[in-house]
């Protein structure tokens, strides 16, 4: 399935009046707001969030996962469907692996073909969560954790063996996730447990290059339901720190206890220049991992103007930072998903760049709440879609991506090339 430029100028061709009509409304606007809309859409258009390899099948649970169709069967095919996002929406031009989920066998092929749909390759994610066939030791009861020196090695291992598949396809940085705890009380040494993935850490840091970083994620519960090692940002924080420079904290959103203020912890991370990473999603309850923006719109755009307030402009701001999703799907196809993800997030941040930060600056010195949230908000209900669909229209990506998806038939396509049952790893 290949989406070609005349698919592109076509489609844009449909909706080219009606678009026109809403930007130049928008620009009426933002003009009486001293705010000039083509700076705005170049920055839209440098935007670039990575897609997971490992969400572009149906997610499932516990209880059952139902087939979407046509899956991708390899991470060629996942590179493929990476590289339809990024032909519909200019935005999606990196490509996050986790490992072994995808291994990329010839690395030098796999690069190729990356490049061939402009795409980058994003952090590498390593997996000492999982135990795999070949595996000596079990991860039953941790990994970097481990109460025995020979599984420690063995996920030391791993993760220096991740670090080189990612050197060969041009990754700048290694995500660890650990799923290491415990589920009963008296179970595990909590101080041991940190010790020993402090150590572990090391020496993992000692094999980065250079110009890598490590990205420590954190997450509070699950699949430990007593305690985790790295439950949150400070215990993140805290590692990073005794690491080294090349060591960062990486939020999931999705990894944090309902109603924890997440804007908060990006700030800090932020001035103490810790924050690596993001992995986006949605959640309700806990790690959920729906639609980036799909339940607290208003969440993810605190969060974008914590970013712009912390940083030296945008271009900083965009390669200061690994910009990721982590989502899952159980009922809704992938790509769409993923599409809608892309552009909840971007809404967000063009939303914070809209923030009349002055204006908030006098209102804060001045004590003035209402007067803040005024400022908020006069950014926040600014409908920008028009501005991001001008930014994809003018890099030759679709105006809507979705609704050109679904008149090609993408789906129904891939579902004739790789069959209705095919599986793709991951979560
Ligand atoms: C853990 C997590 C982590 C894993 C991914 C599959 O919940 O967010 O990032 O690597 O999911
Ligand atoms: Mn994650
Ligand atoms: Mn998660």
């Amino acid at each position: 399935m290949n989406i070609t430029s005349s698919h592109i100028e076509e489609h844009n061709k449909t909706v080219k009046d009606d678009h026109q009509e809403s930007l130049d409304a928008l620009a009426h606007q933002l003009n009486k707001r001293n705010i000039d809309i083509n700076e705005l859409v170049e920055q839209a258009g440098a935007f670039q969030v990575a897609i997971p390899s490992w969400a572009l099948g149906a997610g499932g649970t516990r209880f059952g996962r139902f087939a979407m169709g046509g899956e991708p069967r390899s991470l060629e095919e996942k590179i493929e469907d990476v590289g339809l996002l990024h032909a519909l929406n200019h935005s999606s031009g990196a490509i996050s692996l986790h490992i072994p989920w995808d291994i990329p066998e010839d690395t030098a092929a796999v690069k190729e073909l990356a490049d061939k749909h402009n795409l980058v390759f994003d952090a590498v994610n390593s997996n000492t969560f999982q135990d795999q066939e070949d595996q000596e030791h079990s991860y039953k009861y941790g990994s970097l954790s481990h109460t025995k020196e020979e599984v420690r090695e063995q996920a030391i291992e791993h993760n220096i063996e991740v670090i080189k598949y990612g050197k060969a396809l041009g990754s700048k940085a290694l995500t660890v996730w650990l799923a290491d705890g415990s589920n009963f009380p008296g179970q595990q040494n909590f101080g041991k447990a940190l010790r020993n993935t402090e150590e572990s850490l090391h020496k993992i840091y000692d094999a980065l290059p250079d110009d890598w970083q490590v990205l420590i994620e954190y997450k509070p519960y699950e699949p430990n339901f007593y305690s985790m090692v790295i439950p949150d940002w400070g215990t993140s924080f805290l590692l990073a720190n005794k690491l080294g420079d090349q060591a960062k904290t990486l939020v999931d959103l999705g990894h944090h206890l309902p109603n924890t203020n997440i804007e908060q912890i990006v700030a800090i991370l932020l001035m103490e220049g810790k924050l690596g990473g993001f992995h986006f999603n949605d959640s309700k309850y806990g790690d959920d991992d729906l639609t980036a923006g799909s339940l607290k719109p208003y969440q993810l755009f605190l969060i974008f103007n914590e970013l712009i307030e912390g940083t030296d402009g945008p271009e900083e701001l965009r390669n200061q930072i690994a910009w990721m999703i982590d989502a899952s799907h159980n009922v809704k196809d992938p790509l769409e998903d993923l599409l809608q993800s892309v552009e909840a997030i971007q809404q967000a941040y063009v939303k914070a760049l809209l923030i009349d930060r002055d204006k908030l600056k006098d209102v804060r010195e001045e004590n003035d709440p209402a007067g803040a949230q005024e400022v908020l908000q006069d950014a926040f209900q600014t409908d920008v879609r028009p501005l991001l669909t001008e930014a994809r229209v003018r890099h030759q990506a679709a105006a809507d991506p979705i609704q050109l998806y679904r008149a090609l038939g993408v789906r129904k396509q891939l579902i004739e090339e790789r069959g209705a049952d095919s599986v793709a790893t991951g979560l």
